[in-house]
């Protein structure tokens, strides 16, 4: 047989080996919030790498399950989660991972250094990070909306760093008719009470958090005719607890967990919700717009995810190369091998890029300090960041899970997991092209300053590339390219929707 065996690949520290972002971090944030916040990212760095990347495993080896029945025949519907994910809920409270851009110790940048954390906890994190994504949603509408309810009785929760006080939240939109148009596949009913409050009728048909303690939810109003309006100037957006003070659920069923192809750590379940205790947060009508705000902060993170993903496989991916030998010569040593790791080195590079840029306009805006032009560049940049880095996670994994040859589609590995989970990233938060539309609308809305506001931005850095950095050849390819985007934004801001997805 020989004695033979082949070496495991291995990680040391995911901030310290990632020269994009500490870059990145070093050009733009000043010194003194960069050496405050250097010894945590070092940190975490290391601990992503080791005990929590552990727990993320453990997570995806004891996928949780539903118990529909005690054994004396009542509905409990309970879903069990493994002892991993709970730990993880613990540890993303004390990280301060939704906390610390609400907290904004450092201003405009506590977004960036949330960010950075995020890029290196997502693929480590056994999809803990997907309730993030919606619990940071839902605080960013708390604080948006103004509600007193939320602010008072849930924000305090969602910002805390106390494991035992913590709150997750759910972002309930899809139901069987449309996940994408939602205006018009939303069936759920908000009957109005004496008290206030309302009771939601409907069924909803994904949620993948499944076991959050609330949830932001869209339901039409009955008016006292019996009648709600159709469309999306029907839908209005709700806060519901997902269980009362005694523990009970908030008349809600839990139909059944769906068997998926990837994202197994997670409880993904279809829910009923006959009576559900519900408060209404926007204005009548206005539900889509308000829950735009939420699908702003999850779709950031869905890009991190990518950026994230793709960073953990390739740094498995350069190390293993360093370990496995063929041909005579370690595969490092191959350089088409070299080329193929270069590639996916470059689209990695690209995605962390584009993501921290969208966090840094993120925290701009946070503290109100975003200029209008860069408030369009967060609202343009934000769906084309989430429907380009998701193809790209998907591509890159493909070609990382190649890399490893054989081993890379073995599962005890824990490889594969990179790929069945990034083929999510392109479906929700919004599908590509229902995000590509998001773009149409973002250009329409604002007659084409969105495209100006990037050109001009874009512009401006090109003349500093040109001047500063003697890069003139490379430069000429972007003008053009601007050149043409910016004759597209001129056209834009006189055509209406539906020819303007035909010239685009
Ligand atoms: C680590 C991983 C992280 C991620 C974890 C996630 C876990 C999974 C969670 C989910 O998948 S949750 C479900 C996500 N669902 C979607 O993303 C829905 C996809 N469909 C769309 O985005 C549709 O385009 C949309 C529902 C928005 C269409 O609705 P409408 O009502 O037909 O759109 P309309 O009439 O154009 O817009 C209504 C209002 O919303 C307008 O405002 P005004 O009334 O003031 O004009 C729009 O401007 C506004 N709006 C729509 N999209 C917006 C927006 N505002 C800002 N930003 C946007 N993106
Ligand atoms: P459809 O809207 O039926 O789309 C089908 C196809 O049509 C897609 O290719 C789409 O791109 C295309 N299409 C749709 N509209 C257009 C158009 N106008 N022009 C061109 N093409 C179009 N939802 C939640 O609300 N909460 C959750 O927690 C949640 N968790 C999820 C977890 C998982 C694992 C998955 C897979 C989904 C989850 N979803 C959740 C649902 C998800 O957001 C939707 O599946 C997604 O938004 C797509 O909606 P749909 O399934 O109805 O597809």
């Amino acid at each position: 047989v020989g004695p033979f065996f082949q070496d495991k690949p291995r990680l040391t520290n995911m901030y310290l080996e990632d020269v994009t972002l500490k870059a990145y971090l070093k050009r733009i944030m000043p010194e003194e919030v960069l050496q405050a916040i250097t010894p945590d990212l070092e940190r975490f760095g290391r601990r992503v790498a080791t005990d929590i990347g552990v727990l993320g495993r453990e997570c995806e080896l004891n996928p949780p399950y539903l118990t529909q029945y005690d054994a004396w025949g009542r509905r409990t519907d309970e879903v069990v989660t493994c002892q991993a994910w709970r730990t993880l809920h613990d540890i993303s409270a004390e990280e301060g991972i939704i906390a610390i851009p609400y907290e904004r110790e450092f201003g405009q940048w506590s977004r960036l250094y949330q960010v950075a954390k995020l890029h290196m906890f997502n693929p480590a994190s056994g999809l803990y990070s997907c309730p993030l994504a919606m619990t940071d949603g839902a605080t960013k509408v708390a604080e948006l909306s103004g509600d007193s309810l939320l602010l008072e009785r849930a924000y305090p929760h969602l910002v805390s760093r106390n494991p035992a006080d913590f709150w997750t939240s759910g972002q309930w939109m899809t139901e069987r008719r449309g996940g994408s148009d939602v205006a018009n596949g939303t069936e759920t009913i908000a009957v109005p009470q004496e008290d206030g409050t309302h009771r939601l009728y409907g069924y909803k048909w994904f949620s993948s958090a499944t076991d959050a303690d609330m949830t932001l939810t869209l339901a039409r109003v009955m008016d006292n005719t019996g009648e709600v309006v159709q469309g999306t100037r029907g839908l209005s957006l709700f806060y519901l607890e997902t269980r009362d003070s005694s523990g009970q659920l908030n008349n809600i069923q839990v139909q059944r967990l769906k068997n998926k192809l990837g994202t197994r750590q997670l409880p993904t379940g279809e829910l009923l919700l006959d009576g559900t205790v519900a408060h209404k947060v926007s204005d009548e009508g206005r539900g889509v717009a308000a829950i735009a705000d939420m699908l702003t902060i999850t779709r950031i993170h869905n890009s991190l995810m990518a950026s994230g993903c793709m960073r953990r496989l390739l740094n498995l991916a350069r190390d293993y190369s360093t370990r496995r030998r063929v041909f005579g010569k370690l595969i490092c040593e191959h350089p088409l091998h070299m080329q193929t790791l270069g590639r996916m080195e470059t689209e990695t590079r690209g995605a962390t890029l584009l993501v921290l840029e969208v966090g840094r306009l993120l925290g701009l805006q946070d503290c109100q300090m975003a200029s209008e032009q860069y408030q369009l560049m967060l609202r343009l940049l934000t769906p084309i960041t989430k429907l380009y880095t998701a193809k790209q996670a998907v591509a890159v994994c493909s070609e990382g899970l190649e890399s490893f040859g054989g081993q890379g589609y073995i599962e005890d590995t824990g490889l594969p997991t990179f790929l069945r989970d990034a083929q999510v990233l392109s479906i929700w938060e919004g599908t590509t092209n229902v995000l590509s539309h998001d773009v149409l609308r973002s250009l329409v809305k604002t007659k084409g300053a969105v495209l100006q506001a990037f050109y001009s931005d874009t512009a401006a850095r090109l003349k500093q590339a040109v001047v500063k950095e003697n890069l003139r050849p490379s430069c000429q390819a972007v003008e053009l390219a601007l050149h043409k985007t910016m004759a597209f934004a001129q056209k834009a801001a006189s055509q209406e929707p539906a020819k303007l997805e035909v010239a685009a």
